[in-house]
């Protein structure tokens, strides 16, 4: 067994709850933005989910909900405009605090960091997303502990392909035998796991039926001492929360 020497983080859904009063909200302000009509309620941006990419979604929903909305020439500038203010909604979102990290992250990334591991994200959206994340969270200086932030367009390739996982490696000169990843959706863990890297599921309510049989362990949310954790699926988790002491012990048992 290598010993564990890092920690790589997924964004959306894992860090923080992002999806449906996040994302899918920026999305809309930026149909409203732009005069279209075009609204994605909760369930169906459930569905579109399926695809990972801001822009790859927009292409889906163009191509199976809109019979020939514009000419193909036109479409790639129209999205990439509407991706654009798409962010800067999302943006404000987040500086208005409007969205927190999930319950234990921000304590298990202190923990890790204050024993010396190496933490490292792994996510499909935009640089610009995941550092206002973590700066309207955890601070400005956040940003800095990540030794690496393999995000968005920097791979050809997005989730479920491995290569914003396999990028992430390389760039901590780690083995995917010496890292642990936390996801949350079916995506993710394909990503993770086609890396080679064991992974952590803390599921959402867009992902709780997906198939995590690849993970090590399947959990409601990582926990705090007063709002324990609770295991759906995988192997015995000795805290009722999930510290480096319970990691550490599902990673050498
Ligand atoms: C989840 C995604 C992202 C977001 C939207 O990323 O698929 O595309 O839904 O963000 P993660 P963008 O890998 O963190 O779960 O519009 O910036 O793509
Ligand atoms: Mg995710």
């Amino acid at each position: 067994m290598s010993e564990l020497k890092a920690l790589i983080f997924d964004v959306d859904g894992t860090l923080a709850d992002t999806e449906r009063d996040g994302h899918r909200v920026a999305f809309n302000k930026a149909f409203t933005e732009l005069g279209l009509d075009w609204h994605w309620s909760v369930e169906l941006y459930g569905e579109l989910l399926v695809v990972s990419g801001g822009k790859e979604r927009l292409h889906y929903y163009r191509d199976h909900y809109l019979s020939d909305f514009m000419k193909d020439e036109d479409w790639p500038e129209f999205m990439a405009d509407l991706h654009r203010r798409k962010t800067a909604h999302y943006i404000e979102l987040l500086k208005a605090g409007l969205i927190p990290l999930r319950p234990g992250v921000g304590r298990l990334i202190k923990e890790a960091r204050a024993a010396g591991m190496v933490l490292g994200i792994s996510t499909t959206t935009t640089p610009e997303n995941v550092i206002n994340l973590l700066s309207a969270t955890l601070g400005e200086e956040s940003v800095a502990w990540f030794s690496v932030i393999a995000a968005g367009d920097i791979v050809a390739n997005k989730k479920p392909a491995p290569d914003i996982y396999q990028y992430a490696l390389d760039a901590l000169g780690l083995s995917a035998d010496q890292c642990l990843a936390f996801e949350d959706s079916d995506n993710g863990i394909d990503s993770a796991v086609g890396a080679g890297i064991k992974t952590i599921i803390t599921v959402t309510e867009y992902t709780l039926n997906q198939d995590f049989s690849k993970a090590q362990l399947v959990l409601d949310q990582l926990g705090e001492p007063d709002h324990p954790c609770r295991v759906i699926e995988g192997e015995v988790l000795t805290e009722s929360f999930v510290n480096l002491h319970a990691i550490e012990n599902l990673w050498y048992r």
